[in-house]
């Protein structure tokens, strides 16, 4: 599945995409995941008020849109709330993504508590990432730890549709760059950091088309964005990152450990879902929003301790 040039391009040039990963028949429960997540979410909302109609007769690429379209904010909700269904559970430590980790990882791989959906609805802004660098949502040092990402969308995307873009070779030198608060440019109740424009290459802009069920490996330093949606439909996409166990993670509550996936030394191991969902909830309350205690849960702002990192 993953040849040679991938892994060189990857070491070389910070990223890679493999084409034909997962079938539509292996992300369709997925996405069943994702109305049955959209599907509570609107009963929620319609329960407390905040709509009136639950637009249940529409599709997964579009029901969502019509939820944000008649309460704003919607889609940063479900993408803050981060429910790990047991089928995203299941591809994220299948064997297909652990072999393809595995070489830039090694024989012992966990995943990192840092992971998305990405339920990114047309012309929103607050779903619409800047330019960054993975490791800056992380403390300082844990660049140096090997964590690539598998960014996977669920529908075909190009540059209408809010596909990724990513600085070839941008690794290269290993160092962070500055990165700034975006809601202190102007946007409203971002909680995304940002590379300036200034800072980023034009020239070496690649902007990733890819088909549904490719997978998109991103190193840790590698400056990315996607674009804006512009379509009518949402655009489904997760982000999984991975690491050797013995490696610093750089999770900023410290309150949960990357999940073990893959040991060396027992090749029957399987990933241990249930005790580490266990203590999964509190610690993303933590991790997304510091003020969780006292939010109401239709409040889409977030407070993140990477603001506090690049505050300066
Ligand atoms: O999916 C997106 O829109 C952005 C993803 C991203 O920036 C990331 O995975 O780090």
């Amino acid at each position: 599945m993953i040849s040679q040039d991938h892994i060189d391009q990857y070491n070389n040039e910070g990223y890679t995409i493999v084409e034909n990963v997962f079938s539509k028949e292996e992300l369709n429960p997925i996405l069943n995941e994702f109305e049955d997540i959209v599907d509570e979410f609107a009963e929620r909302a319609f329960t407390a008020g905040k709509i009136s109609n639950k637009h249940e007769e529409k599709n997964v690429f579009k029901r969502l849109a019509a939820l944000e379209n008649d309460f704003p904010g919607s889609s940063v909700l479900i993408h803050h709330k981060g429910q790990l269904k047991p089928e995203l559970c299941k591809l994220w430590s299948s064997d297909k993504l652990l072999d393809i980790v595995e070489k830039w990882v090694g024989k012992d791989i966990s995943g990192h508590p840092v992971w998305n959906i990405r339920s990114k609805t047309p012309k929103t802004v607050r779903m619409t990432v800047p330019w960054h660098q993975d490791s800056a949502y992380l403390e300082e040092g844990a660049e140096k730890t090997t964590q690539p990402a598998a960014w996977i969308p669920f529908l075909d995307v190009d540059e209408k549709n809010g596909c990724m873009q990513v600085v070839k070779g941008g690794h290269n030198p290993a160092s962070m760059l500055e990165h700034k608060l975006e809601k202190k440019a102007g946007v409203k109740d971002s909680w995304y950091l940002y590379i300036e424009e200034k800072n980023i290459p034009s020239e070496k802009i690649i902007t990733c088309k890819m088909k549904a069920g490719s997978v998109l490996f991103l190193h840790q330093l590698i400056p990315h964005r996607s674009l804006e949606n512009y379509s009518e439909n949402v655009r489904w996409s997760v982000d999984l990152r991975f690491q050797n166990p013995n490696d610093k993670a750089g999770f900023h509550t410290g309150l949960i450990d990357p999940i073990i996936m893959r040991k060396s030394d027992d090749p029957e191991y399987k990933a241990d879902w249930t005790s580490w969902l266990e203590g999964h909830e509190e610690a993303q309350k933590n991790f997304r929003d510091t003020r969780s205690d006292k939010k109401d849960e239709f409040d889409s702002t977030l407070e993140g301790a990477w603001l506090k990192r690049w505050d300066k």
